[in-house]
């Protein structure tokens, strides 16, 4: 049997070698990783564990809350306040930032999380999953407020995601390119399954919902339409389109086998960004693609250097293979050539 190297070992080599985690970061990630293994226990367990459907409670952005919504949020909180390697956590579930209360030590990170992505999948027994990101806090002051959360996505020190699926597996980036695990249920452990993930840079497979077609703008139509007019359209080739509904496992679908995400703005309420969330959807996930060769753009920019205004800011999102990311990219770049010539004005599809 080939030697299994458990999450643990992976980081301390990470820390010894390639001097890319501090300690205060290693602990930290164990710590969500033993979260997400306690929420996969809740998931799994689903009607037999009393914890699907609705709380019967509205999150901060007005979306009801699913019970495992808000078990998931208490598990994520209540592994992570005590260790001393954190000093503030947010969440796409509360309204605001939550302090490291004051009896415990306080550390040198942030952590925001969405902790059960795809929620309107959790009661039809379809993949869902845990999103993370990790900032560093940036002064000394004890302090913390939402402003020490507002930077940009390239200043994160950590991302990942855990796609409760057929299999449970944690993907992760330090900045070193990206690792999958997956969870060896009779032993309770992450084993390292791949190392050095790579999306590759041309695919033949696009992930969007269509039922919003109509309201799209003019860039996001023609790159589609170009799409599906398959062989005898203008990409010469035929494309083939999934759309599961949880982010976690459209992406971890485009980290296996390529492809290109997009939920993009739409003219429905045309001052609202995007459906996803920059800090807790958004920004960690930009930071997986692009460690593993793939890019991440709001239509306009790399999602990674946008400054939030705000933790629940809402962003327009284009990810995956590099050159369908490109291409949807420089069709937005004509777009607004064309209408500046013109004197329109652009729809708000910036982050
Ligand atoms: P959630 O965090 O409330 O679950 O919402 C985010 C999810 C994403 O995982 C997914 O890509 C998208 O919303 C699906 O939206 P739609 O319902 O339009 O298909
Ligand atoms: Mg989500």
């Amino acid at each position: 049997m080939s030697k299994r190297i458990s999450l643990t070992q992976y980081l301390v080599e990470q820390q010894r070698h390639q001097g890319n985690i501090p300690g205060q970061l290693r602990l930290l990630i164990e710590v969500v990783a033993r979260a997400c293994k306690t929420i996969a226990i809740s998931v799994n367990k689903g009607a037999l564990g009393e914890v699907l459907g609705t709380a019967g409670s509205e999150n901060v952005q007005g979306e009801v809350q699913k019970k495992l919504d808000i078990i998931s949020n208490e598990v994520l909180i209540e592994a992570n306040q005590w260790g001393g390697h954190l000093a503030a956590m947010a969440s796409e579930e509360m309204d605001s930032i939550h302090p490291v209360p004051d009896r415990y030590p306080q550390g040198e990170y942030l952590l925001l999380f969405d902790p059960l992505d795809g929620s309107s999948n959790i009661d039809v027994n379809v993949s869902i999953g845990t999103i993370f990101s990790v900032l560093r806090k940036l002064s000394d002051h004890e302090n913390i407020t939402e402003r020490d959360f507002l930077q940009p996505g390239s200043r994160q020190a950590a991302a990942g995601y855990c796609v409760y699926g057929p299999q449970t597996s944690l993907v992760l980036t330090v900045g070193n390119g990206v690792a999958m695990f997956t969870l060896d249920r009779e032993m309770g452990s992450w084993v390292l399954t791949q190392e050095q993930v790579q999306i590759p840079a041309d695919t033949k497979e696009f992930a969007i919902n269509m039922s919003n077609m109509r309201h799209w703008a003019p860039p996001v139509k023609r790159y589609i339409d170009e799409c599906l007019a398959g062989k005898e359209g203008p990409r010469g080739k035929d494309f083939n389109m999934r759309w599961v509904a949880s982010m976690v496992a459209d992406v971890h679908r485009i980290l296996t086998r390529g492809g290109v995400f997009l939920y993009p703005w739409d003219k429905r309420e045309p001052d609202k960004p995007g459906k996803l969330r920059l800090m807790y959807e958004a920004n960690p996930m930009a930071f997986i693609v692009e460690q593993a060769g793939g890019a991440a753009t709001n239509g306009h920019q790399r999602i990674m250097e946008l400054q939030p205004g705000k933790l629940h800011e809402r962003v327009s999102v284009v990810l995956g293979s590099k050159n369908e990311v490109e291409r949807v990219t420089g069709y937005h770049a004509q777009g607004h050539e064309q209408s500046h010539a013109q004197g329109q004005a652009q729809p708000q599809a910036a982050g």
